[in-house]
């Protein structure tokens, strides 16, 4: 057997012995790099006879062909190897059962938040959202609130030290307005949001806290009138508290973001609870002998100048507006009595009334229904 022969024996055999990629790419240099015992071998045809290059060259580059094959085999079979060996080593067994107690729960402002969501997506509202620091001119100017506006300070506004880029005051946004106005200005006409998230007023008492939740609506387009806007309301109200009979009752009011401004309130029974004592449930007309009416929302038509400030044209596009409080909605619709619990973080409370994650609002299974 020729050198050549014995060459390739060795070198198919100690490539197929091979035990790792490292050892694999050892053998690869080894014969076939450019110090490699094939290389050197391709070299010695330049010295040799035209009779010797023509029975030694095809042998030769046979010999490189038959290691190349083996050396890529081998690396196949080594990476097979690891991909099962890995697969193995990260096995998930799906059987296992879920932990007997969820760690967590969802709070009721987020729970409720996902039900307004869920609801206004069926009327073609998109959710909305900006900042929560904010500069006057998007916070007050732009809702019509002049410098010396008296509007401005029953806000009880928290300010920051500092002036904007612009020149503006920096505060905590007051209400999410000024996302609808941002809204606005970004997306033209025509519109149908809402605009739910923190907001924060220098106030504290037993049903006033220096943060809480809200949530705006506004619609802009061509003649919308308060017929839209009371439809609107009735509609989310009854989804909402999953109840045919809520009557509203508009009242004339005054906001500087709205013209003509109305307040919006809904009847109530005097029910007994399990505990003898009175509470109120949502349902029916306030006027009836047991009954009374409850403050629950602001709203209006968009007053033009709001329009105009937020780069529309008020003669072309009109709107409704409406603010309400999450944490109130939550409160009267599971029965907290209590809003400074719902920022304690007090572990027995959030376990008490808090949600199951896999509980999603859906309105086909009842907005906010528990298992
Ligand atoms: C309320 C009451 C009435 C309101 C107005 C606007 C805007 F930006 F479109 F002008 N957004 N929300 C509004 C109107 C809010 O909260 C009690």
């Amino acid at each position: 057997m020729g050198e050549v022969e014995t060459l390739e024996g060795v070198a198919v055999a100690r490539i197929d012995a091979a035990e790792d990629l490292a050892a694999l790419e050892a053998l690869r240099v080894e014969y076939l790099g450019k110090q490699g015992s094939i290389s050197g071998l391709l070299k010695t045809l330049g010295g040799m006879s035209p009779e010797e290059r023509q029975t030694e060259g095809p042998k030769i580059h046979a010999l490189r062909e038959v290691v190349q094959a083996a050396l890529a085999a081998r690396k196949d079979g080594l990476e097979g190897a690891a991909l099962e060996a890995r697969l193995a080593a990260e096995t998930l067994d799906l059987s296992l059962p879920a932990p007997d107690a969820p760690k967590g729960s969802v709070h009721p402002v987020s729970q409720v938040m996902d039900e307004l969501a869920e609801i206004f997506a069926d009327m073609g509202f998109a959710v909305a959202t900006g900042p929560e620091i904010e500069d006057d001119w998007y916070n007050f100017t732009a809702l019509n609130m002049p410098e010396s506006h008296p509007a401005r300070a029953m806000h009880d506004t928290f300010y920051f030290p500092d002036t904007a880029p612009q020149g503006g005051r920096m505060l905590l946004r007051t209400h999410t307005s000024p996302v609808q106005v941002r809204t606005m200005m970004a997306e033209g006409t025509p519109l149908r949001i809402i605009a739910p998230g923190r907001v924060y007023r220098s106030d504290s008492d037993a049903t006033h806290t220096p943060m809480f939740h809200q949530v705006e609506g506004l619609v802009i387009d061509k003649d919308i009138h308060l017929g839209h806007l009371k439809w609107t309301l009735e509609t989310f109200l009854k989804a909402f508290f999953e109840r045919d009979d809520i009557v509203l009752r508009l009242r004339p009011s005054y906001f500087p973001f709205t013209e003509p401004s109305v307040e919006v309130d809904v009847g109530f029974a005097i029910e007994n609870g399990p505990d003898g004592k009175g509470r109120r449930v949502l349902g029916g007309s306030g006027d009836e002998p047991g009954h009374g009416w409850m403050e629950l929302l602001g709203s209006g038509m968009v007053n033009r100048k709001v329009i105009e400030m937020s780069g529309l044209d008020p003669d072309q596009w009109q709107g409704f507006a409406f603010g309400v409080g999450v944490d109130r909605l939550a409160m009267l619709k599971y029965g907290m009595d209590d809003l400074r619990a719902f920022f304690d973080g007090d572990v027995r409370w959030l376990k008490h009334y808090g949600f199951s994650a896999f509980d999603q609002p859906t309105l086909s299974g009842g907005v906010g229904a528990r298992a």
